[in-house]
Formats: C-alpha cells, sequence, structure tokens
C-alpha cells in the first residue's frame, strides 16, 4: 500500500543496469502454510554500467527474508539494508554467486501477482513487475538470464508441476513428495518466468515446423473443461503455421503449453514456453460460448504465441517501450484473424474499439503517447493507447512501406536483435534500414499523445477536369504536450464517381504510394496544410477518404446525405462502406435528439430508411457487413462525437430512432430474420457467424416492436438455441423488454449453467447491462449472489465493469448512485487487487465530458476515492490524475 506519495518514473531517467544475472537457478518448495523459494543468481557487474562500485540493490516486494549469502557465506543484517522496494549490499565483488531464501504465503496472495493460487492451483503472472513479489531479483526487462526452475510440491494435491522451457528431471522424493526440474536455454527477462502446479488435465497435439522439429502442444485445463479446447488447441496450430506463412517465424522448443487458470488480471500471458491463460481466453464450445467468445480464443492464443519472436526472443529495454511488443503483435494477431475470418468485419471491430475506447483515453485524463514519458505505475499503462494504437502504428508502418518493404524490415528487426532487449527507436530503424524509406516524422506517433484531426475539404474544377482536396492536421493538447508537430499521416482515397472509381494521377507524383491499379492511393499528409490536385476527372466525384481507415485520426469532410448514400452503397472499400452508413445514422441520431427535446415524435429520413431496406434485401453483400451497418453507432461512439455528453438525451433518441426503423421495416426485419435461421451443425466460421449476427440484429430490431410476435421470437430462440450466441442474444434482448418471461429465462438458465463458471459471468453481463431502470438494485443485489465472487477478476469484470463500463443510463443515473457504487467498489479492490481496482475506475475519470450537473457528482466520487489513505499507487495515479 502506498507510502508518502507514490514516485513518478521517467524514461529519461534509464541507464543501464548495474549487474547482469547470468544463470538464475531457483528452488521452489511449495506448501499448504507457506512456500520457500531459494534462488541462486549467478551476478557480475555489467562492463556498460557507468559505476564499477555501486551497490547491488535488488527489487523486492512484501517478501519475508529468510537467508541471505554471497559465495556461500551467510551476510549478518548489518551487509545489507532495506528500503521501500529496495534491497541494498555494498561492497560486493566483481561476480559472484547470491544465494537468497524468502517465504511467501501465495494462498493470501489477492493481487493475483507474483506466485498466487488460484482453485488450488499454484500459478504465477510475472509481468510486469511480480517477479519481485517471488525473491529479490534485478527485475527490469534489459537483465536476461538462463533459468532452471526445481519444484517440490506433494504429488497427490499438485501433480503436475511446470516451468518454462524443458523438463530435464523428474523424482519422486519420500512422503508423497515429487520435484521436475526446468531449463530453459534462451535467456530472459523475470517477467516471462512462469510457474504451474496443480491437478490438472491435458490435451495434447503436435505441430511439425517447416525446419521439421516435431513441438508438443499441451493445454493444461480442469478435467471438466477438456471438452472446450479443440478451438485453442486448432487456433495455436493455424497461428504457428501463420507466423512462419507470413513472417518466416518458427517456434524454437519442442514443448509449447498452455495452461488455463480461473483468477487472472488479464487476457493471457506469454511467458516462454508456458502461456498462462484467463479460462475465458482459451475454453470454447458451442453450448457454452458465443462466437464472439470463439473469435477471443482464436485472437488471444495467436496474439501469445506470436510473442514468442515479437516480445520474449526480442524485448522490451524497459517498460516504456511496452509498445514495442504490444503493438505490434496486436498488429500480427489482427492480421492473423483477418485472415482466418472475414478481413472488413475484423477491420471494422478494430477501428470500432479503437475510436471509442483508445480515442476517450487520448482526450482524457490518462492519455499518453503509444511510448509514454513517465509513469507512475506501469501496471496502468496496460492500455489501449499501447495495444491498439500502437498496433495502428505498427498498421501505418506496413501501408508506407508496403507488404515486401515491411516484411524486410520485420525480418532485419528479428535478426538483428535476437536475444536482445530493445526500444521502440530500434524497430523503426530496421524499418528504414531495411526500406530506404525516412521515417524520421512519422516518429511523433510515439512521442505525441491525442487523436490528430483531419479537415478535409474537396472542389472540382470542372473546366480544368481537376478536383483538388485540401487537408489540414491538428492535434489537440493533452496532459504535458500543448504543442504538437505535424504527423506524418498516410491518408487512403479513391474518389467515387457515377459508374466506380476513378483513375487518379495526382499533379504532384512525389507526394503518393499508388495502388497497382492507379484508383487508390495514399497520400502522405505532412504538412498542417498540404493541398493535392488530381488531373482529368471527368466528373465530380465523392471522395471515399481514410479508405481502410489508414491512419488512427478523426477525419471531417461536409458530406451531404446523397454523397454519404453513395458510399455506403457502392464504395468498394468496405471500411469507409460501413463508416457511411455510421456518418448517416449519426446524423439521424442528432436529429431525433433535436426532435426530443423540441417534444417532436422522431421520423427517420425517408432515404435513410429507404437505404436500410435496400441493405436488408441485399444477399450480395457479406451478413455480418449487413449487420454491422444496420446498427446505429453505439452510444460509446457518440459520447466521443457529442458535447458535453448528456447520456440520456443520447440514449433516449437512439433507442427511438431504433424503435422508429423497426417499425418502418418491421416486414423486412421478419423476412431477414427467416432467412438467416439454419439448421446447419454449429461452426464458428466466418459465413455462420456472419449469419447469425444479422439474424440476432434483426431480432434486437423486432423486439423493439414489444408485440406478442416478436417476444414469442424470442423465447422460441433462447428455447431451442444448441448454442450460446443465439441463446445469449436471445436472453439479452428478453430481458431488456417487458416480456413477462424474462425472470424464468434468468432463473433456467442460472440453473442450467450454474456449475459453469464463465456461462454465469455472461448471466451476470446480460443483467448488469439491461437498460431498464432499477439495474442497479439489481446488480447490487447480485454481488452477495452466492455465484459472484469479488476476488474474481471475470466476475467483476462482468457484473460491476460491465455495469459501470457499458450501461450508460444506469451508470449515469440522475441521483449519482451509480458513481458511489462504483467508488465503493473502488476502494474495497483497492486493498485486495489494485490493478482490477484502478481499472474499474476508468468511467468515473471521464467526468469532463459530461454535463455539470454529472460532472459535479462523479468529481465528489474520485475526491472520496483519492481522500483513502491506504490507496495503492495504481488508484493513487488514475484518481489523481483525473482530477488535475
Ligand atoms: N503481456 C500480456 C498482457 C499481460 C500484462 C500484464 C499482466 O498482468 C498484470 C498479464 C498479462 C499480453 O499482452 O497478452
Ligand atoms: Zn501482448
Amino acid at each position: 500500500m502506498r507510502d508518502a506519495q507514490p514516485s513518478t518514473i521517467f524514461l529519461s531517467d534509464y541507464s543501464v543496469p548495474d549487474f547482469l544475472i547470468d544463470s538464475t537457478t531457483l528452488r521452489f518448495e511449495l506448501g499448504e502454510a507457506s512456500s520457500l523459494v531459494c534462488s541462486v543468481l549467478a551476478l557480475r557487474r555489467n562492463p556498460d554500467a557507468a559505476s564499477q562500485d555501486a551497490p547491488l540493490q535488488l527489487h523486492g516486494t512484501e517478501l519475508e527474508l529468510v537467508s541471505l549469502s554471497i559465495d556461500g557465506r551467510q551476510l549478518d543484517d548489518s551487509e545489507w539494508s532495506q528500503s521501500g522496494e529496495q534491497l541494498s549490499i555494498a561492497n560486493v565483488p566483481a561476480s559472484f554467486s547470491l544465494c537468497c531464501e524468502t517465504r511467501l504465503r501465495p494462498q493470501d496472495n489477492t493481487s493475483l501477482e507474483g506466485l498466487y493460487k488460484s482453485s488450488g492451483m499454484f500459478c504465477t503472472q510475472c509481468e510486469a513487475e511480480g517477479f519481485r513479489k517471488i525473491t529479490y531479483y534485478l527485475d527490469r526487462p534489459d537483465v536476461m538470464s538462463v533459468f532452471t526452475v526445481e519444484i517440490i510440491a506433494d504429488q497427490s494435491r499438485y501433480p503436475v508441476l511446470l516451468s518454462n522451457g524443458n523438463l530435464i528431471e523428474t523424482e519422486s522424493l519420500a512422503d508423497g513428495i515429487h520435484k521436475t526440474v526446468w531449463h530453459d536455454p534462451f535467456p530472459k527477462p523475470a517477467y516471462l518466468f512462469a510457474l504451474v502446479a496443480g491437478k490438472l488435465a491435458v490435451v495434447e497435439d503436435q505441430f511439425l515446423t517447416t525446419s521439421g522439429r516435431s513441438v508438443d502442444l499441451k493445454i493444461y485445463v480442469d478435467e471438466k473443461d477438456l471438452d472446450k479446447c479443440d478451438h485453442a488447441m486448432l487456433s495455436l496450430k493455424n497461428a504457428m503455421r501463420w507466423d512462419e506463412d507470413v513472417y518466416g517465424r518458427e517456434y524454437d522448443l519442442d514443448i509449447f503449453n498452455i495452461v488455463a487458470v480461473d483468477d487472472f488480471n488479464m487476457g493471457a500471458m506469454e511467458n516462454k514456453s508456458l502461456n498462462i491463460f484467463n479460462t475465458s481466453c482459451v475454453l470454447a464450445k458451442q453450448e457454452t460460448t458465443t462466437d464472439a467468445g470463439f473469435q477471443r480464443v482464436e485472437g488471444v492464443v495467436a496474439h501469445e504465441y506470436f510473442h514468442n519472436w515479437s516480445g520474449n526472443r526480442v524485448t522490451c529495454r524497459d517498460w516504456f517501450q511496452l509498445s514495442l511488443k504490444e503493438g505490434f503483435t496486436v498488429f500480427r494477431d489482427s492480421e492473423f484473424s483477418s485472415d482466418m475470418g472475414s478481413p472488413t468485419v475484423k477491420r471494422v471491430e478494430d477501428v470500432t474499439l479503437l475510436r471509442t475506447a483508445q480515442f476517450a483515453e487520448d482526450a482524457g485524463p490518462m492519455a499518453h503517447p503509444i511510448r509514454p514519458d513517465s509513469f507512475i505505475e506501469i501496471s496502468n499503462f496496460y492500455t489501449v493507447t499501447i495495444y491498439e494504437k500502437g498496433s495502428e502504428v505498427v498498421r501505418m508502418i506496413h501501408t508506407l512501406l508496403g507488404p515486401e518493404l515491411f516484411r524486410k524490415g520485420s525480418d532485419l528487426y528479428f535478426d538483428r536483435h535476437d536475444g536482445q532487449a530493445v526500444t521502440c527507436e530500434d524497430f523503426v530503424l530496421a524499418m528504414e534500414d531495411a526500406s530506404g524509406i525516412d521515417l524520421k516524422q512519422f516518429r511523433h506517433w510515439y512521442s505525441q499523445a491525442g487523436t490528430p484531426r483531419l479537415h478535409v475539404s474537396g472542389t472540382y474544377d470542372e473546366q480544368a477536369q481537376t478536383y483538388t482536396l485540401v487537408v489540414k492536421q491538428s492535434c489537440p493538447s493533452t496532459p504535458g504536450q500543448t504543442e504538437k508537430a505535424p504527423f506524418h499521416i498516410p491518408l487512403a482515397v479513391a474518389l467515387i464517381g457515377e459508374a466506380g472509381q476513378l483513375a487518379l494521377q495526382l499533379t504532384d507524383a512525389a507526394a503518393n504510394i499508388e495502388s497497382p491499379d492507379n484508383t487508390e492511393l495514399v497520400l502522405n499528409v505532412t504538412e498542417p496544410e498540404q493541398r493535392f490536385v488530381f488531373a482529368n476527372i471527368k466528373e465530380e466525384p465523392v471522395p471515399s477518404l481514410l479508405r481502410g481507415f489508414s491512419a488512427p485520426v478523426k477525419l471531417d469532410f461536409d458530406y451531404s446525405g446523397a454523397q454519404l448514400l453513395r458510399l455506403m452503397r457502392s464504395d468498394s472499400d468496405g471500411f469507409c462502406r460501413w463508416d457511411a452508413s455510421q456518418q448517416l445514422g449519426l446524423v439521424e441520431i442528432k436529429r431525433a435528439i433535436t426532435a426530443l427535446a423540441a417534444g417532436q415524435q422522431v421520423s427517420p429520413d425517408s432515404e435513410y430508411v429507404s437505404a436500410c431496406r435496400e441493405l436488408l434485401a441485399n444477399t450480395s453483400l457479406d451478413a455480418a457487413m449487413v449487420a454491422l451497418m444496420l446498427q446505429l453507432p453505439s452510444e460509446a461512439y457518440l459520447a466521443e462525437i457529442i458535447h458535453p455528453v448528456d447520456v440520456h438525451g443520447i440514449h433516449h433518441a437512439r433507442e427511438a430512432l431504433r424503435k422508429a426503423l423497426a417499425t418502418a421495416l418491421s416486414d423486412e426485419f421478419s423476412a431477414c430474420y427467416s432467412r438467416c435461421e439454419s439448421d446447419e451443425a454449429y461452426a464458428p466460421d466466418a459465413a455462420q457467424i456472419a449469419r447469425r449476427s444479422l439474424k440476432n440484429t434483426a431480432l434486437s430490431y423486432l423486439m423493439l416492436l414489444d408485440d406478442a410476435q416478436s417476444i414469442a421470437l424470442a423465447v422460441r430462440q433462447y428455447e431451442s438455441s444448441s448454442n450460446m450466441t443465439d441463446r445469449l442474444a436471445a436472453l439479452t434482448y428478453l430481458v431488456n423488454s417487458t416480456a413477462a418471461y424474462k425472470a424464468e429465462a434468468l432463473l433456467r438458465f442460472y440453473q442450467q449453467w450454474q456449475h459453469e463458471p464463465l456461462v454465469i459471468n455472461q448471466w451476470f453481463q446480460v443483467q448488469a447491462m439491461c437498460r431498464l431502470p432499477g439495474t442497479l438494485e439489481v446488480v447490487q443485489g447480485l454481488m452477495s449472489h452466492p455465484a459472484f465472487d469479488i476476488r474474481n477478476p471475470n466476475k467483476v469484470r462482468a457484473l460491476i465493469g460491465a455495469f459501470c463500463g457499458q450501461n450508460g443510463v444506469n451508470f449515469h443515473r440522475e441521483d449519482g448512485a451509480g458513481y458511489r457504487f462504483l467508488a465503493d467498489q473502488v476502494l474495497l479492490l483497492n486493498r485486495s487487487n489494485p490493478q482490477i481496482a484502478s481499472r474499474l475506475l476508468v468511467p468515473l475519470t471521464k467526468w469532463r465530458k459530461y454535463l455539470p450537473s454529472a460532472q459535479q457528482l462523479m468529481c465528489s466520487e474520485l475526491q472520496r476515492v483519492l481522500a483513502d489513505p491506504e490507496l495503492s499507487s495504481d488508484v493513487y495515479e488514475v484518481v489523481s490524475k483525473s482530477l488535475q
């Protein structure tokens, strides 16, 4: 917990470590009362360190030190000192062996960092700074060591004992104790260390690498989950093949293990050859898991696997470089998912996340560049900015270089830095060196926070037959950064004529990257204001801008309704086509807000309704795209666009518009629903996922009619579905309706699935996200439900996180009860699990964008949190920055 004032760590203070650790030998004696860790470190002074006589300073948090010796000689108390998280030993030799024993109580570790227990098994989470909760160490990513790990535990309670690398020894000892020894030949930083001990069942398979290495693939789970591992295993094999095909990267050991644990702060962790997963990101079967769940498993399994190269073989020098591994790996996993499914749908989903969560973060009090300059608590920086914006930055490099040069760049990066801990600068330099393309100005994306804005205007000169785009860029100030240098922004454009895309010929050819067929260009936007003139344009075109969302920016172009309709109907770029539908939806929502405020009825524009009707009848377009285009911009996205945010006004207008569309198109929605029904065997493939998505979108509209027929349809779907996607969708619509059956549906759902924690999380979430009044009381009631457990992060996210983060109307209740509820939960969790507490707090920190009445109530809850004298550095950082 908090000492006086948690201190800020600056990137500019980086210096190389004073010592290196050539080898690390750990012995774990795992017990019920306590566990003993004995470490033997082969230390030597770093020849590159500024000082050659500095004391040895090791990190250690909340540790009970049992003994400490150097080269076999026990140190007495005067030879070392401790302050805060540092253990100092002065006068050490140039190279020596340090032996240290610590005693831990993993069963009491509720922070889920370091060594802890989850459902009776021992497991670890060391990224970013959890290893220091296990033993005293140089717990920083640029200290890489070869690990040998001995695990000793009771054989009947913990038959499976795992660590990184290869199993080199197993032995049965006296009294039912057994031991395994693991050796990882690849030097690694401590954050990639892992250990697991428990009673686990295993699913096994094999993968043959291109160079002929046979790799044993093992997924360890609780016995009852053995039937939910197939999808993860298939995803793993697909990811291994894809990384060979697309990046030329092979796996490098004979064994690759995945372990599923119930209690985990994040999605999963890429520990070398021993990935540890939140059960929610590995287990999947049709009866218990939605399509989105299946896709998440595929994406996360691939993400963690890809880290073996982008993260493990080449790791980060310091935590300011986190996006080096995370941004790159997210880019890799999103390209993989795109190749496995529908590329446009994946792009739209990624952009949606970016434009809601990341843009909001970039406009809020915690805004930071993808390479931050400072932090108080690194755990707070596993953000959508580091991950998703970081991925967009890598994607822009890919766009600027093109696929071949990008691959040359990644080959150079991996070859040049294999086995090293490096920086974002090293990545950019490899891309530059391999391609010969100057990325000097592009580097601002790494150091400047905030979402750049592009104001674009277009003029057609009929006489000269030219079309001119004027592009102006700006970037709002963010905490600590008022002045921003112009960014290098790749702006992909096409010009759409009556009969399709026009050939593009720029008068200044140096300013662009051409597509092979000359109908799409990537403009290099580098100046505050720039003009691009296209010649030989024979008709007034509609510009299709930011195609494929070529840069993480906000783009303004004053489109007319007719222009947007043309893009929505005929743009060949799926992203722009979808975006046009969203812009039209936004116009309609804004009209609805005005209408409701004036006490009028909401009636959508007839052209817009016709376009939706056409969409519903369009069977040549991917059904998933139709579904996405029919969904109005989310309330979270609207909160990014309409300021100040009137949560209730936005919600009511959007709902009224949805209802008006449902009424106007009820026959079409019904027909679409029937068309999408199918009795083929479930598969989580793109075609089926698309069809279910459109079917459920149609049902969601029909339910707004609030008639017996629609409710009967939902009840039938709920009762007859054999997959969780359709079942949960029906349950969600019923819970948000007036249907009398909903209580029974909820009860039956619980009874059927009470032994499946992941399904019960969905049950909590559906209720927490119910838009009807009184949901806060329901959530408060559910907190004392026997299935709820505040120590389990998945449960906290499903109930409290979903309510506060995804249920605007209820969280922003005008009496402030939602805010008070969140502050109470944060204060509680601050003591048990600070990482989860500080993440949960995020919705309150956005207080500045709401109406003054809400601002005041939100602020006073933040003040109440800040006043807690026992605040963790995690929560302290978020709350104090949000009030600055
Ligand atoms: N490196 C993991 C994410 C991760 C980060 C921190 C954790 O504990 C605090 C756990 C996992 C990834 O990107 O998947
Ligand atoms: Zn990652």
